[in-house]
């Protein structure tokens, strides 16, 4: 069977694979999003599902404050003797002289958790990985941030021992390798036969990206230097469709076949202007970094290299029919079984329409008054107790308006990934506002700098009416001015999202929809365009501000994203 790439489409970079007894997760990185790190699920590795995300409680993280891409880089999900080992790097500053790159570990018997509060460990520099030796010592190495302005940016990595007795680092930090050539960062070691083996990307994430791979007799090196390195690229393909294809971690199936799976990015032809401050030129990536699978074999002489016997990934890959056909009557006898008790804790879960998502998209009825789908994202912190409600108004999502989309403290929001070049996302509001500080609407955004914002909101000579703001790098405008819309009937809102462009529409009463404001172009909501953002991908959703302090609460009664083939 084949499985085509990308398998988690959309902002879902520096994935980070293992592998229990028959189910396979992937951990991915979520930067200003919460809750902290994405978690999926495969029996296959075709098919994903989305668990909940291990951080998930103010007290394991706090991202208040922090930057657009900061807050959780590259994440690593490990398992040892019955327990989930996860290490993650929290950015509090970057882009400045002094790096933060504080890393954690939290761990859990069990990935739908509890999972524990975060245990410290060093902050040499991001992409932390841990490994379990077969001597049960156990090891982290990551990459090294050098504020040092004629140092910055070698490709330093360092290792040090991590004891899980006293849950802490000990002993020296080493350093195991130093490329002079190239930048070296997202490390994972794995030992086979007698050979450590240092997997790290190399050359930054963007088109120039791509895996090299070391080994050594002795954990803390001399490793050697693969001379077919890099033995996973798309730099010199510049129309493959995976470019940026790089960041690799490595999985053995249960019979022994060995996948990796890495990030890419799929680029518009819209490239930012010759003069832009940063990637002045560059294609632009709406989706963000995305994750891939590819089937991977040892050489003679042992190196890892891809299977398909070169160095450029496949579009799509073989995948085990063995994993296939279990999982295939596996995942039939779930659907029936699940109906009947509860023995499957992952198909019970999904049945309840918390994990999962139609291929095509999602419609949020929100009718369930429990949880909110794990489908969506919020900034930086939960959604605070008191400003949403499933129960205040059964059937809507109410959304009590807090701060503006500039800050990146408490803001009222909720949103998803794109995940196809080709989209509509809609929603329905009840929203009465009194002033012009209250708004509620849909949002497609990238940052608290970039975004497109249909939204009711007040204005004095209007009244109530629905308007457009549009944010690129902090220039604000209102392209469609302000129409006036009749109170105390539902508004819809929607957006058609084509490669570039992004058209906005709206409806009052009934979904006789009308365009508003001009076509926009939609490449702007990428990590190229964006000042601050590097390394997330664009979002849709909903939310609601009142800048007055009052609270006012917008009802919403259904959100919904649908993925269009074009
Ligand atoms: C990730 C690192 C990287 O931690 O980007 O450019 C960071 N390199 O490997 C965020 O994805």
């Amino acid at each position: 069977m084949k499985v085509k790439n990308p398998i988690l489409r959309g902002f879902y970079p520096d994935p980070s694979i293992v592998r229990v007894g028959d189910d396979y997760y992937i951990a991915n990185s979520t930067f200003e999003w919460w809750p902290g790190v994405s978690l999926h699920h495969s029996r296959d590795l075709v098919h994903w599902e989305k668990l909940p995300s291990p951080l998930n409680r103010q007290s394991q993280l706090d991202l208040r404050g922090v930057g657009a891409s900061q807050g959780i880089w590259a994440p690593c999900l490990t398992y040892d003797n019955g327990t989930f080992y996860l290490v993650y790097t929290v950015v509090k500053s970057f882009y400045c002289n002094m790096y933060d790159t504080a890393n954690f570990l939290v761990t859990a018997t069990d990935i739908l958790g509890p999972w524990s509060e975060p245990i410290a460990l060093n902050n040499f520099g991001f992409d932390p990985s841990l490994f379990h030796d077969d001597d049960g010592r156990k090891y982290m190495v990551s990459m090294v941030t050098d504020h040092r302005v004629p140092k910055k940016y070698v490709g330093r990595l360092v290792l040090q021992e991590y004891d899980d007795e006293q849950k802490k680092m000990v002993g020296p930090v080493r350093e195991i390798f130093c490329a002079d050539k190239v930048y070296l960062e997202g490390p994972h070691i794995f030992k086979r036969k007698d050979w450590y083996y240092l997997f790290a990307a190399d050359t930054g994430t963007g088109e120039l990206h791509g895996q090299s791979i070391l080994r050594s007799k002795n954990v803390w090196g001399p490793y050697e230097w693969y001379e077919g390195n890099s033995i996973l690229t798309a730099r010199d393909h510049p129309d493959f469709l995976l470019q940026k294809s790089g960041h690799c971690d490595l999985v053995e199936t249960q019979n022994g076949e060995w996948y990796a799976v890495h990030l890419c990015g799929r680029a518009l032809e819209h490239r930012n202007p010759m003069d832009a401050p940063r990637f002045a030129g560059a294609r632009r990536y709406t989706l963000g970094r995305e994750t891939c699978i590819q089937k991977m074999k040892w050489t003679k002489d042992d190196w890892l290299v891809l299977a398909n016997g070169t160095t450029l990934p496949d579009l799509e890959t073989e995948v085990p029919d063995e994993l296939a056909d279990r999982t295939q009557t596996e995942w039939e006898n779930q659907q029936v079984q699940s109906n009947e008790n509860e023995t499957d804790k992952f198909s019970s879960k999904a049945k309840q329409n918390q994990f999962t998502e139609a291929d095509d998209g999602m419609f949020d009825d929100f009718d369930d008054p429990s949880s909110l789908s794990v489908v969506y994202q919020t900034l930086r912190q939960p959604l605070t107790p008191g400003y949403w409600s499933l129960t205040e108004r059964p059937g809507y999502l109410r959304l009590r308006g807090q701060e503006g989309l500039s800050s990146k403290f408490n803001q009222s929001l909720i949103a998803r990934r794109w995940e196809e070049f080709c989209f509509e996302t809609a929603t329905c509001v009840e929203f009465e506002p009194e002033v012009f500080k209250q708004m509620a609407g849909l949002i497609l955004m990238y940052d608290q700098d970039n975004y497109f914002y249909l939204h009711v909101t007040f204005d004095e000579d209007e009244g109530k009416c629905v308007t457009l703001l549009t944010a690129e790098n902090k220039k604000y405008e209102y392209p469609a001015g302000f129409v006036p819309i009749e109170s105390g009937k539902p508004v819809y809102l929607k957006a058609a999202v084509d490669h570039d462009t992004a058209q906005f529409f709206y409806a009052v009463g009934d979904q006789n929809y009308k365009a508003i404001g001009p076509v926009l172009d939609a490449s702007i909501l990428s990590d190229e365009a964006c000042n601050e953002g590097w390394f997330t991908g664009a979002m849709a959703g909903i939310c609601c501000q009142d800048l007055t302090g009052f609270g006012k609460a917008a009802d919403f009664e259904w959100f919904s994203y649908q993925n269009l083939k074009r």
